[in-house]
């Protein structure tokens, strides 16, 4: 289930990373967004999505990545920023243990839309094992 996405990273003076769309990130991007500064206890995702799909780097700092398709649950630690995590749609997802300094930038194929979310944990699993 987990699917790790290897992006360039040059070294030169400082590191440069790039993605593409359809060849690095495998689908068109519509949506960017970044999160950073965390509180130490910072627990957030908790929600699966209909149709988006997104691939997400920790680009500074750790984060813990809880996946779950409804019939099993992984879990992995993003630490290099040269390394994101593909997240299909349909699957749970819960990021925890960040650092203070931990920044996610993630790749989403959907503009954001409420009704894409499933946000109760019971209506996942019934929705996940009928498809
Ligand atoms: C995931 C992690 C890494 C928007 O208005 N537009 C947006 O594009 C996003 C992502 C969020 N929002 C609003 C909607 C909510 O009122 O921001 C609030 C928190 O959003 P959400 O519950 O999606 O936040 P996270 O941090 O729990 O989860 C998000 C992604 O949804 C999730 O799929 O992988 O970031």
């Amino acid at each position: 289930m987990i699917k790790l996405i290897k992006i360039p990273k040059i070294n030169d003076d400082c590191f440069l990373h790039f993605v593409e769309n359809n060849k690095h990130i495998p689908f068109a991007t519509k949506r960017v967004y970044y999160i950073t500064q965390p509180n130490a206890d910072l627990y957030r995702g908790k929600h699966a999505h209909y149709q988006n799909k997104q691939v997400i780097f920790c680009i500074q700092g750790k984060v813990k990545m809880v996946i779950d398709d409804g019939n099993k649950k992984e879990v992995v630690v993003l630490d290099k920023s040269e390394v994101g995590l593909f997240l299909d749609k349909m699957i749970w997802h819960e990021m925890h243990d960040m650092n203070k300094n931990t920044i996610l930038l993630v790749f989403a194929s959907k503009f954001y839309d409420e009704n894409d979310y499933i946000r109760d944990y019971n209506d996942f699993l019934k929705i996940a094992n009928t498809k």
